[in-house]
């Protein structure tokens, strides 16, 4: 939608000055295109979801534009350098790592970004599902190339997590926790879940794929029962309607201040944020990984993101896992 990009930041321009309206040949002569393009271009707009009023004599105002992940949208003023400037947005996808993954295989640039209005086979960890209806939350995958062991990998998942906590606070005010691995709570009620998936060698990992499901305009009956006890979303904690697209762009900033740190200096900067916002630290857990069964007080989270566990057999260092609160 080239013309339309091109009215669009005029009247997102226009919205700023004080007569607010900008005229169907003031738009023609600027962009150089003929007025039937620009009415062309307006009524496309419109079918995306923006919001033009059209004023006697003082031609066009924006009134609103569409929570929809309209690349236009996301890429205004977005304010990354390397995260989201590729990105494919689709109505409906499977999995949104699925595709990342698939596209990393075949080179895709550090920082592109996948983004789906609803997956149908949203993946949690370990073959469980997750559940990504129509226009409610934000479901995207990231594809990243950092140069690092995979042992460090997991850590990206807590960075994540403490993006996104940052971003929830800067956008709704609501104080969010991480637990240990890979989930945001808000209270005891998860709002958001991380899936990391690698593709590496023995010492380096060749790409990682960031998986990121946040709950947002979900309404209570919006879950299913099965998750209506355990899940929530930004709207029911705040009883605001979120813009999904201000929370992406926050996040994808957020997210790439931590990143560009942890490239070079591993969790050292975020450590002690991350324990601070964790929800298991100093707590007594039962923890599960594949087979193995561990119980134990949470003592600590490492330089690599690992639990420290103290268990009656000493000190265990976990890299990954389910853990319960007993
Ligand atoms: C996770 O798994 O929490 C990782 C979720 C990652 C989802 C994103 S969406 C975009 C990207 N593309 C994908 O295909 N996936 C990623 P896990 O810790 O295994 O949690 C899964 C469990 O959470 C399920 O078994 C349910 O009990 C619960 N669950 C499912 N959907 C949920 C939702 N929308 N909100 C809260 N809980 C949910």
């Amino acid at each position: 939608m080239m013309i339309s990009e091109g009215i669009l930041t005029l009247l997102k321009r226009g919205k700023k000055s004080a007569s607010g309206g900008l005229s169907a040949d003031l738009l023609s002569s600027s962009l150089n295109y003929p007025l039937s393009s620009i009415y062309d271009g307006i009524e496309e707009l419109r079918k995306f979801g923006y919001e033009i009023e059209t004023q006697r004599g003082k031609g066009y105002r924006l009134i609103s534009v569409p929570d929809a992940f309209i690349p236009f949208e996301i890429n205004y003023n977005l304010k990354t350098r390397i995260l989201g400037k590729i990105l494919y947005s689709y109505q409906t996808l499977k999995s949104t790592n699925d595709l990342a993954f698939r596209l990393a295989e075949e080179k895709a640039v550090e920082g592109t970004l996948i983004l789906a209005e609803k997956q149908t086979a949203g993946k949690g960890r370990m073959g469980r599902k997750w559940f990504s209806p129509l226009h409610k939350g934000i479901w995207l995958s990231l594809i990243l190339r950092p140069n690092i062991p995979p042992v460090k990998a997991p850590g990206l998942s807590l960075c994540t997590s403490l993006a996104l906590l940052q971003s929830i606070k800067e956008k709704t005010g609501l104080e969010a926790r991480l637990k240990w691995p890979n989930d945001c709570l808000i209270g005891n009620k998860k709002v958001a879940g991380i899936l990391l998936e690698l593709s590496a060698e023995l010492d380096k990992v060749d790409f990682v794929i960031i998986g990121v499901g946040i709950n947002v305009n979900q309404s209570q009956n919006d879950f299913p029962v099965s998750l209506k006890r355990t899940a929530t979303s930004l709207l029911i904690e705040s009883e605001k309607k979120i813009s999904r697209v201000e929370l992406l762009k926050s996040f994808l900033k957020n997210l790439e201040n931590i990143y560009v740190n942890f490239k070079s200096f591993g969790l050292k900067y975020y450590r002690e944020d991350i324990k601070k916002y964790s929800t298991l630290l100093g707590k007594k857990v039962k923890l599960q990984y594949g087979k193995e069964k561990l119980k134990g007080m949470v003592k600590d989270i490492d330089e690599n993101g690992s639990l420290i566990l103290e268990t009656r057999k000493g000190k265990r260092t976990v890299t990954a896992g389910e853990v319960t609160l007993i």
